[in-house]
């Protein structure tokens, strides 16, 4: 069965239900995915609930209802399948829609997934997309959300774009109006709320010496080039997307002299990026990599329902609640990221690590080791421990690193996925950011076997 097919038996399948229970995963893709089939399937006349959970495992799977509606499982459910037969599932109760890899069971379950038809660039947000528009070609302007969760799973990060079918939601969104796309834009984050000097020092990838982790250093970078400051009205600072076209140019282009200088690749300088029209000008929701923070920032202070709401449209009293865990959030973030420069990281050959204990909530570690690694020695993955308050048997262990590392063969996903299988624990993730779960007791030989398979990777 194909791709499509696919789509329109589960379209058929959520058409024929009396009532739909959505289960989805707590971050940007999952509440975004959750959102889309939860509006399209209201839409559709069919009564609808939905429960997140952080992962389904054993004992998250008390969060799915014990009545008679359908069970869709959204970003989650693939790998899953064992776990839906043991609670005694039937297959014309379950319907999962994801971008993981599955775990085939005894029962085979109705599933839509891009990733046995070759569609790897396609998240879960993508993948209820399509059902969405195939159960009422109206949810087209439900692209936009698709796309922030797309984005928020990273599927445009090494493609700097969306591609495959993904790029076809681009092209719904834009016909809609929704959606702008700014072919070739500067690659970088908060280019729709951070003054452009903050944005360009935030930037790790490329890495540009003098400007990146230098906050006054790219500021003088653009008074020197532009012969003023970036200010309007008032005195504040502007932000990358009010700037003229000729002014994003010359700085653009600056930026590439730069790296040719250094003899850097410059392909990474530039990313398509995803625009909202119709929201407000420097606001979070503005664009789809800020719109995608604001989601997960959600999902880890525990309230992803809120975000599912924003996606929903609501902008009263969800949106001002997101926006104060949103600072919340970037203040334990900062908090996280001093008191890993304050202890220090161990450095081994390969990589440099530290344990936090259970101070800082298991759900943001990864986020500080990514920012701490700008400020350590970028050249050495970071990898960041921590105990889990409601378990202390177990670890949980997040590795960062950066486009620099993964071009020279680094894997940080394969590392923590060999390396935790050895002690029964379980990996996931991405090359440049993974996470994994291992026995408290196995942290000191795990971390010196993950240093010997990153010194494998670049041999
Ligand atoms: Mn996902």
């Amino acid at each position: 069965m194909g791709f499509s097919e696919e789509v329109r038996g589960a379209a058929q399948t959520i058409r024929r239900a009396e009532a739909v229970s959505v289960i989805s995963h707590i971050d940007a893709d999952g509440i975004s995915s959750e959102a889309i089939v939860r509006t399209a399937v209201a839409r559709a006349g069919v009564p609808v609930s939905s429960h997140f959970v952080r992962q389904l495992e054993p004992l998250t799977m008390k969060a799915v209802p014990e009545d008679d509606s359908l069970k869709v499982f959204v970003d989650l459910g693939a790998g899953q399948q064992n776990l839906l037969e043991e609670r005694g599932l039937s297959p014309d109760e379950v319907l999962i829609l994801d971008h993981h890899v599955a775990q085939p069971c005894g029962i085979e379950y109705q599933q839509v997934n891009g990733v046995p038809h070759g569609h790897t660039r396609l998240s879960a947000a993508g993948v209820a997309y399509f059902v969405a528009k195939a159960l009422d070609e109206e949810n087209v302007d439900l692209a936009k959300i698709a796309i922030v969760g797309n984005v928020g799973d990273m599927m445009a990060r090494e493609t700097l774009g969306l591609v495959g079918p993904a790029a076809e939601i681009v092209a719904d969104g834009v016909e809609h109006g929704s959606v702008r796309v700014v072919r070739r834009d500067l690659n970088c984050y908060g280019t729709s709320t951070r003054p452009v000097h903050v944005c360009l020092s935030y930037n790790d990838d490329p890495r540009i010496p003098g400007i990146t982790n230098d906050t006054p250093g790219a500021l003088r970078f653009l008074k020197k080039l532009l012969g003023y400051e970036l200010k309007g009205p008032g005195g504040r600072w502007l932000v990358w997307e009010e700037l003229d076209l000729p002014v994003r140019t010359k700085i653009t282009s600056a930026l590439v002299q730069q790296l040719l200088a250094n003899g850097e690749g410059v392909e990474r300088v530039f990313a398509d990026s995803y625009l909202f029209p119709d929201e407000p000008a420097r606001s979070p929701l503005r664009n789809a990599s800020e719109y995608a923070t604001l989601l997960n920032a959600c999902g880890r202070w525990a309230k992803p329902g809120i975000g599912s709401k924003i996606c929903c449209g609501d902008r009263g009293d969800a949106y001002r609640e997101a926006e104060y865990m949103l600072n919340n959030h970037r203040s334990i973030i900062r908090e996280l990221l001093q008191y890993i420069l304050d202890t220090g990281v161990t450095e081994l050959s390969h990589l440099q690590y530290l344990h936090i204990g259970d101070r800082y909530p298991d759900t943001i570690v990864g986020i500080g080791a990514g920012m701490a690694l700008g400020k350590l020695n970028w050249r050495k993955p970071i990898l960041i421990m921590c105990t889990l308050p409601e378990d202390h048997t177990l670890t949980k262990v997040s590795m960062r690193t950066n486009e620099w590392s993964v071009r020279r063969g680094v894997d940080l996903q394969a590392a923590l996925n060999a390396a935790s299988a050895e002690f029964g624990g379980g990996g996931g993730g991405h090359p440049i950011a993974a996470g994994a779960f291992i026995p408290h007791e196995a942290e000191g030989v795990f971390v010196s076997r993950v240093n010997d398979l990153l010194r494998d990777q670049l041999a």
